[in-house]
């Protein structure tokens, strides 16, 4: 007897959370649905997310980075998703025995994503509405599914004999409803993917036709790119160009909507639409930009082609008013950037860019608009998607990343990277190509040295300069005794200076220590 109690407690629960997930579920789709008409950015994962990334600390930040690379979003959802399910089935199994419970439990999360979604950098009050509408309909589904879940159950204190009777056709009517509750999570779901096509710039770049550079970058020497199997090519094509930013999706940007602003310090305030920003002269630069998240060895580093509007122009234009030491330049989707104006100003090519790799910006690399400016570290120069420059000083304001302690200043610094072999590659006895890229921003690299088992250091290959805005690649022939080696790498960049084997993390201003690969050759 008390095993059947027991077993048909358990039975319960498992109803109940079962109810609780398709209320979820509900929610989730209902709310996609209407974010179809607010805007994606009001879907309350969405906002959720964004929300937990701004809160995560940069330790825990530096470790998503590194471990889940540019899947970092992806685990964060499936994180979110994952939580959001175990309290759905909890506040389910509640709602069994107090129904008021968990409508209340279902009420805290429709608080959290309507917080989530009115406190996002560019939320207005219409973007509470999805996480509304979706608590709404869940709390009719919760309820739906509840009662008739508990009805065969409620039977058999009472009346154990008709229990047998009523149980089944009960059952059925559950699964019923809870089939019916899956359709609609997953029609509104789509249905609101399908909306939410609306707010796509896909469209609006393919649409984009880029003038010709008045000043194209100087042609690519014959041997900058060795063309060695398994070492990273000299220009990073758009698809494998990392992508670092704390969008959990991609802001949508339309260039008919889109200005600059030019504010702050400055004689005369500036606002350009994309239009008369293509009418200005065009630069082409091959720069390498590197994040400051990219560990010794790490793969946070891309080489381009970029085109745009020289950002040292467009700041005389505006004139730049005595004191003013900062440009804090702000992205549609909230995040804030902080640049040295000396940096800016000092002879380098920076720029508002519009083209990378002769297409427009990509969505993820900050289609229409970004900032870039040689020799800075993405998270004080690379504003994507920047709609306004504000001059002022870094006494007065600091931007998202040196609010949590990360350097204002922040050259990147010299790295040299072991592209092949790979790690604990198994090689065969006989010469050995070992190659990689070295890079140091704006200074250039002059040497890149191999050592093998600690032992001299050997000067590598260096193939031919495309300037001191970017990578270099270089080889080194190597012919091994057979067991077990480690290479080691280190660079000199264009001053002189040679990278420091002191290891450092990449907080607060990036990583240092030589990448290091241990091959078994046989
Ligand atoms: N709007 C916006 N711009 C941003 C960021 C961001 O989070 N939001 N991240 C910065 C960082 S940390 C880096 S390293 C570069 C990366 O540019 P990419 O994604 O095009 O490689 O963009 C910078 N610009
Ligand atoms: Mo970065």
């Amino acid at each position: 007897m008390i095993t059947r109690l027991h077993v048909t407690g358990v039975r319960r629960a498992l109803r109940g959370a079962l109810a609780g997930l398709l209320a979820a579920a509900v929610a989730l789709g209902v709310a996609e649905l209407a974010a179809g008409l607010t805007g994606p950015l009001s879907s309350p994962v969405v906002a959720v997310g964004g929300t937990a990334i701004d809160l995560t600390p940069v330790s825990v930040k530096d470790f998503a980075i590194a471990h889940f690379g540019s899947d970092d979003k992806t685990a964060l959802e499936a994180g979110i998703l994952l939580l959001l399910a175990v309290f759905a089935a909890l506040i389910g199994a509640l709602a069994m025995r107090w129904l008021a419970v968990g409508l209340a439990g279902l009420a805290a999360f429709g608080a959290l994503g309507i917080g989530a979604a009115l406190t996002r950098p560019s939320a207005g009050p219409a973007d509470a509405f999805p996480s509304l509408a979706g608590v709404i309909a869940a709390a009719a589904v919760l309820t739906w599914l509840i009662s008739t879940a508990r009805r065969p159950s409620q039977a058999t204190p009472r009346r154990p004999a008709p229990q047998q009777e009523t149980a089944a056709p009960a059952r059925r009517g559950f699964l019923a409803m809870a089939a019916g509750a899956a359709v609609v999570a997953a029609a509104s779901g789509s249905a609101g993917d399908l909306l939410l096509g609306r707010f796509s710039a896909v469209a609006a770049r393919a649409r984009v036709r880029l003038p010709r550079a008045s000043v194209p970058a100087s042609p690519v020497p014959a041997g900058a790119d060795l063309k060695i199997s398994g070492l990273t090519p000299f220009f990073t094509t758009d698809s494998s160009f990392y992508r670092v930013d704390t969008d959990l999706i991609v802001p949508q940007v339309s260039p008919e909507q889109w200005t600059l602003q030019i504010t702050g310090m400055v004689d005369r305030e500036i606002e350009l639409t994309f239009a008369e920003l293509l009418k200005l002269p065009l630069v082409e630069h091959d720069m390498t930009l590197v994040c400051v998240s990219n560990q010794v060895g790490g793969p946070y580093a891309g080489n381009a082609r970029w085109l745009g509007v020289s950002l040292p122009a467009l700041l005389r234009r505006a004139g730049v008013a005595r004191g003013a030491d900062q440009v804090l330049s702000t992205s549609t989707d909230g995040m804030t950037i902080s640049t040295p104006v000396d940096v800016i100003m000092d002879g380098r090519q920076a720029l508002i860019a519009v083209g990378m790799n002769g297409q427009p910006l990509p969505l993820q690399h900050g289609f229409p608009a970004r900032m870039l400016v040689p020799g800075l570290y993405g998270y004080v120069s690379a504003t994507k998607w920047v709609t306004r420059l504000e001059l002022t000083t870094f006494g007065r304001r600091r931007a998202y990343w040196t609010q949590r302690g990360y350097a204002a200043q922040a050259p990147i610094k010299t790295e040299s990277r072991i592209d092949v072999p790979r790690p604990l590659a198994r090689l065969k006895a006989g010469p050995v190509t070992v190659a990689g890229v070295a890079w140091a921003p704006h200074r250039g690299i002059s040497a890149v040295e191999v050592n093998v088992d600690n032992g001299p250091w050997r000067t590598a290959t260096l193939a031919a300069s495309d300037g001191h805005d970017t990578w270099r690649q270089w080889t080194w022939a190597w012919d091994p005794a057979p067991g077990l080696h480690t290479l080691q790498a280190r660079a000199t960049d264009g001053t002189g200076a040679t990278q420091t084997p002191e290891r450092a993390g990449v907080f607060p201003s990036g990583a240092t220590g030589w990448d290091s690969v241990v091959v078994t050759v046989t």
